[in-house]
C-alpha cells in the first residue's frame, strides 16, 4: 500500500506543517561535537563512485549519524576510504539543501516555496496537458546512475507503464553506455566479468584511458596490494598520477586507441601468441578479425598513434608472456567517437589470448557512478527491466506477467537516447522534461546549445538534493530530494556486487526520498494501482529479484536486505541453486574458495566471483564474438586557428562531477583547486608567454573559458587538460557521439589558448 502524502511527511518527521521547515543543523550532521559519543554503528555502502566501499556510520542515541569510518570487514575496501567517502555526511548538512518544493511564479519569474500537494498538482497538470496537446511522447526524463536501484526501477516503470511515455535516458549515457553496448554485442549481455581480487591476482594490469589513482582510489589501493610484482601499463595521452606509478606508460595520440589495439592484435598473431584452442571452442568471427588486422603493421601503428615500435613490442611481450593479464578501461575509451569498437578491441585482445575467466585476467570496464550498473539493468530506458529487450514480444510478455501488466502496456521499441531527447526538445517535439539526480546544465556536452535547448522547454522539473545546481536554477518546478544516507536501497558496484545503503539521517525540511516522490507522482497521476506491490524499497527489491531470475544478472538467490548485509555484499549471478549450495559460515556465503590472493586470509569466507570460468558466454551459441571496424579520424582535429587538443576528465579524488555535493565540504575544497586550472606543456606555455599562475583564455568554436595556467609536462605538446568539475569546461566541448552507444566524446576537441 502506498502511504498517502500526509502520512509520508508525518511518518518521517512527526506532524509536519507548512511553517515547520527544519534545517540540517537541527539533526547534528557534519562535525561531531566532542561530547557526542556514538551509541551504535551501522554499515552503509558509499554513494559516490562505483568502487562501492562500505562505510561504518556512527550513530547517536537517536539513531542519527554523527560520524563515519571505513569498514574493515568489507571485501571491497578492507578498511579504506577515499576523501569523498570520509566526508560523505558533510554535504547532507549543506545550507543550500532543497527543503521544500519550489514553483516558478509567472509574474516575478522567481522560484517560490509551495506545498507538496501544490507541487504534485503542478507536475501532473503540466505533464498531462503536454501529452494531451502534443502527444504521449512529448514528455521525457533524464535520470542518473546515482540513486538506488529500487528508485530507478520505480521511475522507469512509472514513466513507461504508468504515464504511457517512451523517451527517457540517464547520465549513464555520458558514462557507461559504451561498455553496455560493447559487452552486449561481444558477450551477449552487459556483464563486466571481474572481481576485485583480480587486481591482486594479475601478473600484468593494463589500464587504457583510466586514471584510478584519482577516479577509483580504493581500487588503486587494491592494485598496490598485489604481491606479484605486476607490470602496470597505463595507456593515456597524459602522464596521470596512475601513469606515473606505472611500470610502462604508453603515451599515445588522443583518440588513436583503436589503431593501437589493432596493432597489438597484429603483433600477437605475428608472434603466434594466440590461444587457438580457446578461440576455436569459445568464440566466433576470429578469422575475419585476424585478416582485418593484417594491415596494422607496427610501422603503420606507430605512425598513427605516435607510440614507438619498440614500445609496441614491449607491450606485446608483456601480454604474450605473463600468465595472468587483465585489461581495464574507463572514460578515455568510453568517451570517444569510436568508443564501442575501441572497448571491443580490448575485449578482442582478452579473447584471442585466453586472458578471461581465470584469476587476474579479463576485459574489465571500470564503472563510474555508484549505481551505474543498477541503472544499466533496471533503469527501464535502453533495456526493459532486468536486462530484457523491449523489441522482443516474449520478453515483454515475461516481464508483463511478473508485473501484472498486459504486454500492450509495455512499449515495443526503444525511445530516444539523451542527445536525441535534447534534439527533440530543440525541434519542439518534446516539451516537458523531468530531471532526476543529474545536472545536465553543467555536465552535458556543448553547453551553450544545451542551455538554449533546456530554455525552450514549456516545463522543466528538477528533482535534486540542492536547489542551487545549474539545472535547478533553470527549473519551473524543483522537487526536494533526500540524498544518500537519508534513504535505503541497493547499489551495484563495478564487480557486480549488490551493496546496501542505509537511512542514517533525516532529510531536511520536507525533502523526500526519490522513492517516495515517485510513489506520490504515481498517485497524483492516477496510476498508483499499478504499483501497489512496490510499497517500499525492500518490497521493490523482491520484485526486481523475480525479474532477474533466469537472466545472466540473476540474483534471485538473495533472500533480503539482511542477507546482503551479513554477506558483505553479494555479486551477481546468485540464483536460487547457487544460494542452496552455499555453505553458510558465520552468516557469510562461501561460493568458491578464492584462488591464492593476498586477501584470502582476511576474507576467506567471502565469495569472490568472476564470470566465464567455464568459457560459456551469453550469446545463444555460448560464444563471444570478435567485432571490429576501421578506425575513423577524430571529429574535430586541431588546425591553425584552434591548434590544441583539449582533454577533459577528473581533476582530483576530492572533487565529484559538477561539485553539488563535494563543493559543500570545507575539507574536500582544501584538497583541490577551487578555480578552473589548465594544464599546459612548458614549451607551449613559453611560446604563448604564459607562466604558472597566469590567467589564460581557452576558446573553441562553441565557447570560451578562463583558467589559471598550470605549466607541466604531464600533458604533451599541443594538448591541454581541463578538469570537468567547472561549468565552463563543457562550453568548449564538441558534440560528437559514438554511433553504437550514443555516448558523447568529451575528451577531444580543438581549442585555442591565449594569455589573458
Ligand atoms: N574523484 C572522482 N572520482 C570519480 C568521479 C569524479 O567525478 N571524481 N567520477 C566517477 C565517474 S562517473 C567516472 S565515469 C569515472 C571516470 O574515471 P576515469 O575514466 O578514470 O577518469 P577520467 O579522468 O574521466 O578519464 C581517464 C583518462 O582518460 C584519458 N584520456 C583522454 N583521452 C584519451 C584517449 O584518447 N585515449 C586514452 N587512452 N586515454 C584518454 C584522460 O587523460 C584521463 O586521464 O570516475 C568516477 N570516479
Ligand atoms: N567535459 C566532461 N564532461 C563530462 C565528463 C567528462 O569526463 N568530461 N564526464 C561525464 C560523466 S562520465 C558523467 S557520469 C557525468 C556526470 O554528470 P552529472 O550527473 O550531471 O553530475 P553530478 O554532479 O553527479 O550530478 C548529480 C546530481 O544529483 C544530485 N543528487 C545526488 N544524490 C541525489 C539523490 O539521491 N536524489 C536526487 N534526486 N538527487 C541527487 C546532486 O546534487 C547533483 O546535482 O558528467 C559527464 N560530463
Ligand atoms: S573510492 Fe568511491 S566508493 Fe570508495 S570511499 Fe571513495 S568515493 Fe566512496
Ligand atoms: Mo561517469
Amino acid at each position: 500500500m502506498i502511504p498517502p502524502l500526509d502520512e509520508l511527511l508525518h511518518a518521517r518527521s512527526g506532524p509536519m506543517t507548512a511553517d515547520m521547515v527544519l534545517h540540517p543543523a537541527d539533526f547534528g550532521l557534519g562535525r561531531v561535537p566532542a561530547r557526542l559519543k556514538p551509541a551504535a554503528t551501522t554499515n552503509s555502502v558509499c554513494g559516490f563512485c562505483s568502487t562501492g566501499c562500505s562505510l561504518t556510520i556512527h550513530l547517536n542515541a537517536n539513531g542519527e549519524a554523527i560520524n563515519l569510518s571505513a569498514n574493515r570487514d568489507y571485501p571491497v575496501n578492507l578498511g579504506m576510504a577515499c576523501p569523498k567517502g570520509w566526508e560523505a555526511l558533510t554535504p547532507l548538512a549543506a545550507p543550500d539543501r532543497a527543503t521544500t518544493p519550489l514553483l516558478r511564479v509567472k509574474k516575478s519569474g522567481a522560484l517560490a516555496p509551495v506545498s507538496w500537494k501544490r507541487a504534485l498538482a503542478a507536475f501532473t497538470e503540466h505533464f498531462k496537458r503536454t501529452q494531451r496537446d502534443h502527444g504521449p511522447h512529448s514528455i521525457a526524463f533524464l535520470s542518473t546512475g546515482q540513486i538506488v536501484m529500487e528508485e530507478m526501477a520505480l521511475l522507469g516503470a512509472l514513466f513507461k507503464f504508468g504515464m504511457g511515455a517512451l523517451h527517457c535516458d540517464s547520465n549513464t549515457r555520458q558514462c557507461m553506455a559504451t561498455s553496455h553496448v560493447a559487452y552486449k554485442q561481444s558477450f551477449g549481455f552487459d556483464a563486466p566479468p571481474y572481481t576485485y581480487a583480480d587486481f591482486e591476482e594479475s601478473d600484468a594490469l593494463i589500464f587504457i584511458g583510466a586514471n584510478p589513482c584519482i577516479a577509483h582510489p580504493i581500487m588503486w589501493q587494491r592494485v598496490m596490494m598485489n604481491k606479484r610484482k605486476p607490470e602496470i601499463v597505463v595507456v593515456d595521452p597524459r602522464a596521470t598520477e596512475t601513469a606515473q606509478a606505472a611500470t610502462l606508460h604508453v603515451v599515445l595520440r588522443p583518440k588513436s586507441d583503436l589503431t593501437l589495439l589493432y596493432g597489438l592484435a597484429h603483433l600477437l598473431i605475428a608472434r603466434g601468441a594466440v590461444k587457438k584452442d580457446f578461440i576455436a571452442a569459445h568464440t566466433t568471427n576470429y578469422d575475419a578479425f585476424a585478416a582485418f588486422v593484417a594491415t596494422f603493421t607496427p610501422q603503420h601503428t606507430a605512425a598513427e598513434t605516435g607510440v614507438p615500435v619498440a614500445t609496441l613490442h614491449r607491450l606485446v611481450e608483456i601480454i604474450a608472456t605473463r600468465e595472468h593479464v587483465s585489461f581495464w578501461w574507463t572514460m578515455g575509451v568510453n568517451q570517444s567517437h569510436e568508443a564501442t569498437r575501441t572497448a571491443q578491441a580490448i575485449i578482442n585482445l582478452a579473447l584471442m589470448t585466453g586472458h578471461i575467466g581465470r584469476p587476474g585476467t579479463g576485459a574489465n570496464s571500470i564503472t563510474g557512478q555508484c549505481n551505474a550498473m543498477g541503472s544499466r539493468l533496471f533503469g527501464n530506458a535502453t533495456s526493459l527491466l532486468g536486462g530484457y529487450d523491449f523489441a522482443k514480444p516474449e520478453h515483454r510478455e515475461h516481464v508483463g506477467k511478473i508485473l501484472g501488466l498486459a504486454p500492450a502496456q509495455i512499449p515495443d521499441h526503444n525511445g530516444y537516447a539523451y542527445d536525441q531527447i535534447l534534439d527533440a526538445i530543440d525541434r519542439g517535439e518534446i516539451r516537458a522534461l523531468w530531471v532526476i539526480a543529474t545536472n545536465p546544465a553543467h555536465s552535458w556536452i556543448n553547453q551553450t546549445r544545451a542551455k538554449e535547448i533546456l530554455g525552450k522547454l514549456d516545463f522543466l522539473v528538477v528533482q535534486d538534493m540542492y536547489a542551487t545546481t545549474e539545472t535547478a536554477r533553470m527549473a519551473d518546478l524543483v522537487l526536494p530530494a533526500a540524498g544518500w544516507g537519508e534513504k535505503e536501497g541497493i547499489l551495484i558496484n563495478s564487480e557486480r556486487r549488490l551493496g546496501l545503503v542505509k537511512k542514517v539521517a533525516r532529510a531536511p525540511g520536507q525533502a523526500l526520498s526519490d522513492f517516495a516522490i515517485f510513489q506520490l507522482v504515481a498517485e497524483a497521476w492516477g496510476c498508483g494501482e499499478l504499483f501497489r506491490a512496490w510499497s517500499s524499497p525492500e518490497a521493490t527489491f523482491q520484485i526486481l529479484k523475480q525479474l532477474s531470475a533466469g537472466q545472466p544478472c540473476d540474483f534471485s538467490g538473495i533472500r533480503d536486505y539482511a542477507h546482503i548485509e551479513t554477506s558483505g555484499g553479494i555479486q551477481w549471478p546468485f540464483n536460487a541453486a547457487e544460494a542452496a549450495v552455499c555453505s553458510m559460515e558465520d552468516e557469510r556465503c562461501q561460493m568458491e574458495r578464492p584462488e591464492p590472493s593476498s586477501i584470502t586470509h582476511r576474507n576467506s569466507s567471502i565469495q569472490q566471483r568472476r564470470l566465464f570460468a567455464d568459457g560459456k558466454f551469453f550469446h545463444a551459441d555460448g560464444r563471444a564474438k570478435f567485432l571490429f571496424d576501421p578506425p575513423r579520424p577524430m571529429p574535430e582535429p586541431p588546425d591553425t586557428e584552434y591548434p590544441f587538443i583539449l582533454l577533459t576528465g577528473r581533476g582530483s579524488s576530492s572533487q565529484w562531477h559538477t561539485g553539488s555535493r563535494t563543493d559543500k565540504s570545507a575539507v574536500l575544497r582544501k584538497l583541490a583547486p577551487t578555480v578552473l586550472t589548465v594544464e599546459i606543456h612548458p614549451d607551449d606555455a613559453e611560446r604563448l608567454g604564459l607562466s604558472a599562475g597566469d590567467r589564460a583564455t581557452i576558446r573553441s568554436r562553441r565557447g570560451e573559458a578562463e583558467a589559471i595556467a598550470v605549466v607541466t609536462a604531464t600533458v604533451q605538446r599541443g594538448q591541454i587538460f581541463l578538469p570537468m568539475h567547472f561549468e565552463a569546461v563543457n562550453r568548449l566541448t564538441f558534440p560528437s557521439f559514438d554511433p553504437h552507444s550514443r555516448q558523447p566524446s568529451y575528451k577531444a576537441c580543438a581549442v585555442a589558448v591565449a594569455k589573458r
